[in-house]
């Protein structure tokens, strides 16, 4: 196709959506004509892709996930469907710069961090390696807060992602499903068997919302399914009629409230009701849409374990295990040993976090009250396991592994339990998780336990995020590396190459120019290009230590203060970091790193020498543009801590030396790097378990 081919197509759309054309459309409507063309691309590729997978009968990937944090589309599909130069030519003759349109976009923050970037990267990677994949998630109104600075501190503003990122998607008002909440369960016999019925229950509509995630060379699409809740009789048009309006409405202002927005917090599980409605929303959903499908394919639901993997991400999808039970004992006539396979055989688990307080216990009378149905179900889990744990004599591992325990449903037991796969995120994670937290279970289930170390689409953090450098990587290897990442090692015989050495030099301060570039334009700031990047973007935690690299700038401060002639390399620290709204130090924390930028630009003495940046509201857009200008990467979590990481992968991959621990991911890169490439420090895992064994807690405080 010419871009002359896809001028027409994006004046067809200004003109049958907008009423519009070029010379009378807004660049807002040229920039949602332009996404709208692309969206029908997807569809038509994915409609290809499915006549194939359904004649060749190909397992399914369900990835379910409360968050997705896929960034912006455009440039993202542009670039995979090998579109940017016809677009930017057919865009460029109805005089708009494709530059610009990029910038219509919202980010949308429909995820907290590593784990929502993680499933958005497996979206790209699943639709590129051509593996039939469907994501679920929610259509939060709200993605993450917008973070905004006010004197030194960090104010949450509402995120407003819809208007400009509604173009993606694609309503299926013809695929919706009905989910209970609350009421009470009858039961009753028929035909000789119990069955039950959840009566009185609120129903909640939800209605999906489709976006085509495209792979490399546009060939495999990915499809997240985005759930939007409404009552589902939204209007009681009686009690309307009768006056009662506010009670005629409420009805659909409470369901709707399960899909306004985000939990922005992810460092410590709170008992919310909304959240766990949210969640069982999720769940129910996206296993009515999946049974469905299955039938209407293969028949059979015996089958299910052979055509769908469903993946639970972290155990905030975990409701999935009662609720396939439910769904294929209460609705499709199984009995419990042969639900129980088939539930077992098709869920697989990820962990991602090792931190108590962030593993998810609810109330049982919570559960109760609102999934009443579900909570027999998981109860008679529990006892069943209770049960066998107890004939073999291994009773004593209860109070560790059982799923209902001190008045409480324990997710991560009740995940290991109802799962045939269980993965941490790095190869130490992974050993923390089977030799720690799930110790009894796993000399229970020692089979089941894996190791998934996390990777990124390089496509994204590497191709589109630094062209100049993919440039340059094409000319020394060629472009392979872009379908196999493995191929990037062709590059070991250019170590020495003077030559490209300092080609990479010149793009790094390229990148670094670009960057200060964008700083004075967004904030007025003016960064030294030529000083040293040192680079922290992730969110504000303690276990991260983002306090302690403060501390390490504070002291070069006040060496620079006492001696301003001492020789020293300049540095601009870089962080980058959200704090949940209620986490009160880490909201403290940030507050000293924006004192301290301020302090070191005011300083005359020192700033051409040490520089503090804090970059407002970082998310996906500000990683994609300060990754490539970045020189030390800051990986320095407390070790055993961080599951895993990704911006360690993401940086390293941009030319960035780690500065870091031996912790998650870092311990694999370090591997395979070698010493001489990473700057290691500090205790390993285990040493510093030990040390929390060793001091006397109370002389901490
Ligand atoms: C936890 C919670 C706790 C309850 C409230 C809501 C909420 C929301 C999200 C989370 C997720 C915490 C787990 C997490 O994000 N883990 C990160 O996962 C990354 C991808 O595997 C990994 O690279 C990071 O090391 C890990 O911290």
């Amino acid at each position: 196709m010419t871009y002359e081919y896809y001028r027409q197509l994006i004046i067809e759309k200004l003109s049958g959506s907008f009423a519009a054309s070029p010379s009378t459309a807004s660049k807002e409507q040229v920039y949602k004509a332009t996404c709208l063309v692309l969206r029908d691309i997807l569809i038509a590729q994915k409609q290809r892709n499915n006549m194939e997978i359904e004649k060749k009968g190909l397992k399914r990937v369900y990835y379910l996930c409360m968050e997705f944090l896929v960034g912006r589309s455009l440039k993202n599909n542009l670039f995979n469907l090998g579109l940017t130069d016809d677009f930017d030519k057919a865009l460029a003759s109805i005089g708009i710069d494709l530059d610009e349109l990029y910038d219509y976009e919202a980010d949308p923050g429909l995820g907290n961090g590593g784990l929502g970037r993680l499933a958005a990267c497996f979206m790209d990677s699943l639709a590129t390696l051509g593996y039939p994949a469907m994501g679920f998630s929610i259509r939060y109104d709200y993605g993450l807060f917008r973070q905004k600075i006010v004197e030194n501190m960090q104010v949450e503003l509402p995120d407003l992602w819809l208007p400009s990122g509604e173009v993606w998607m694609l309503p299926r008002s013809d695929k919706n499903f009905k989910v209970l909440l609350g009421g009470y369960v009858e039961t009753h016999m028929e035909n000789g068997k119990l069955r039950f019925e959840q009566k009185g229950a609120e129903v909640v509509e939800a209605m999906p919302y489709d976006v085509m995630i495209s792979g490399a060379d546009g060939k495999g699409v990915s499809v997240l399914r985005l759930w939007k809740a409404s009552a589902y009789r939204s209007f009681d048009m009686q009690k309307f009629s009768r006056g009662d309006y506010f009670t005629a409405m409420r009805a659909d202002s409470e369901a709707e409230l399960i899909s306004k927005v985000l939990y922005p917090s992810d460092d410590h599980y709170e008992g919310k009701q909304l959240r766990l409605s949210q969640q069982y929303f999720l769940v129910s959903a996206s296993l009515q849409s999946i049974i469905k499908d299955h039938i209407k394919w293969y028949g059979d639901l015996k089958l299910l374990p052979q055509k769908a993997a469903i993946h639970i991400n972290d155990t905030h999808p975990a409701l999935a295990i009662p609720e396939l039970m439910r769904l294929l004992m209460d609705e499709h006539g199984f009995g419990w040993d042969d639900a129980w396979d088939i539930t077992v055989n098709t869920i697989a688990y990820t962990n991602h976090t090792v931190l108590s307080e962030a593993l998810e216990k609810w109330d049982i009378e919570l559960v109760q009250s609102r999934l009443p149905r579900i909570y027999m179900i998981i109860s008679e889990i529990d006892r069943r396991f209770t049960a066998q744990m107890n004939a073999c004599g291994k009773g004593g591992i209860l109070p560790s592994s059982a799923i209902l325990w001190d008045r409480q449903v324990r997710m991560a037991n009740l995940s290991v339990i109802g799962s045939h796969s269980i993965n941490g995120v790095s190869e130490l994670h992974s050993n923390i998780i089977k030799n720690n937290v799930f110790k009894d279970l796993y000399s229970v289930f020692p089979d089941r336990f894996t190791n998934v170390t996390n990777g990124i689409a390089h496509r994204r953090w590497l191709c589109q995020a630094n062209p100049e450098l993919a440039a340059f990587i094409n000319e020394l290897i060629g472009d392979g590396y872009k379908l196999d990442a493995s191929e990037l090692d062709k590059l070991e015989k250019f170590t020495s190459d003077k030559t490209a050495l300092k080609r990479l030099g010149e793009i790094k301060l390229d990148n670094k120019k670009a960057f200060a570039q964008f700083i004075k334009k967004e904030t007025g700031e003016e960064i030294d290009p030529y000083s040293r990047f040192d680079v922290q973007i992730k969110r504000l935690h303690e276990y991260k230590r983002q306090l302690m690299n403060v501390l390490k700038i504070i002291s070069y401060y006040l060496e620079l203060k006492d001696d301003p002639n001492k020789s020293f390399t300049p540095q601009t620290f870089i962080f980058g970091a959200k704090a949940a709204g209620g986490y009160a130090h880490a909201k403290r924390v940030i507050m000293l790193i924006n004192c301290l930028a301020k302090e070191t630009a005011r300083d005359a003495a020192i700033r051409d020498k040490l520089r503090v940046l804090f970059v407002e509201n970082y998310n996906v857009t500000l990683a994609e543009r300060l990754i490539p200008a970045s020189e030390v990467s800051e990986q320095i979590s407390l070790a055993g801590k961080e599951a895993s990481g990704t911006s360690n992968m993401k940086l390293m991959m941009n030319g960035a030396i780690t500065l870091g621990t031996v912790d998650g991911a870092n311990v694999e890169i370090l591997e395979r790097v070698g010493r001489e490439n990473m700057f290691a420090f500090g205790l390993t895992a285990s040493e510093a378990q030990r040390v929390w064994n060793e001091v006397d807690a109370s002389a901490l405080y």
